[in-house]
C-alpha cells in the first residue's frame, strides 16, 4: 500500500475541475487521507520543484503554480503512486491518452492541471513538505469493499 501526493494546479481550480478530479480518484478506489486549499508563495513552490531549478521553464512554472490557490491532497491505496501518475497522463498533454486527466482536460504543458508524485520517495518528501502538521489516521469502511 502506498500514499501519493496529488496537487490540482491553479488552472484546474480556476476551471472548476476540482470535483471531477477528486471523483476520479475516489471512483478508482483510492482513499482520501488529507486535503487542503491554499495559495503557495515562490519560496515554497521552489522547494516543491527544487529538482527542476535551472530548467529554462522554471521561472514560468513558479509563476504558474503561485498564481492562485491549489488543492493539495494525499491519496492512499495499492500502487497509488504509479497508478496516480497513469491517471494524470503524460507531462505534455499532447502525449497524454484520452481518459487521463491531462489527456481530457489540457492542451498546454505549461497549464497541465495537476501534479502527482513520481515515486514513493518523492511522495514521502512532498507529503512532509505540504503537510508538516501530519495526517490524521483514519480507516475508511471502503477498505472492506476494495480489498
Ligand atoms: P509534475 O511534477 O507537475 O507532476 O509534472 P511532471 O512530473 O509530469 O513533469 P516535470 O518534468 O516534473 O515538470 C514539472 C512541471 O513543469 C511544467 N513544465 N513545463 N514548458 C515546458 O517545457 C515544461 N516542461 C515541464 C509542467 O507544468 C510540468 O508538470
Amino acid at each position: 500500500m502506498e500514499t501519493t501526493f496529488i496537487m490540482i494546479k491553479p488552472d484546474g481550480v480556476q476551471r472548476g475541475l476540482v470535483g471531477k478530479i477528486i471523483s476520479r480518484f475516489e471512483e478508482k478506489g483510492f482513499i482520501l487521507k488529507a486535503l487542503k486549499f491554499l495559495q503557495i508563495d515562490r519560496s515554497f513552490a521552489s522547494q516543491h520543484y527544487a529538482d527542476l531549478a535551472g530548467k529554462p521553464f522554471f521561472d514560468g512554472l513558479i509563476d504558474y503554480v503561485t498564481s492562485g490557490p491549489v488543492v493539495a491532497m494525499v491519496w492512499y491505496g495499492r500502487g497509488a503512486v504509479l497508478t496516480g501518475r497513469k491517471m494524470l497522463g503524460a507531462t505534455k498533454p499532447a502525449d497524454s491518452n484520452p481518459g487521463t486527466i491531462r489527456g481530457d482536460y489540457a492542451v498546454d504543458v505549461g497549464r497541465n492541471v495537476i501534479h502527482g508524485s513520481d515515486s514513493v520517495e518523492s511522495a514521502q518528501k512532498e507529503i512532509a513538505l505540504w503537510f508538516p502538521e501530519g495526517i490524521t489516521e483514519w480507516r475508511s469502511c471502503a477498505h472492506d469493499w476494495i480489498y
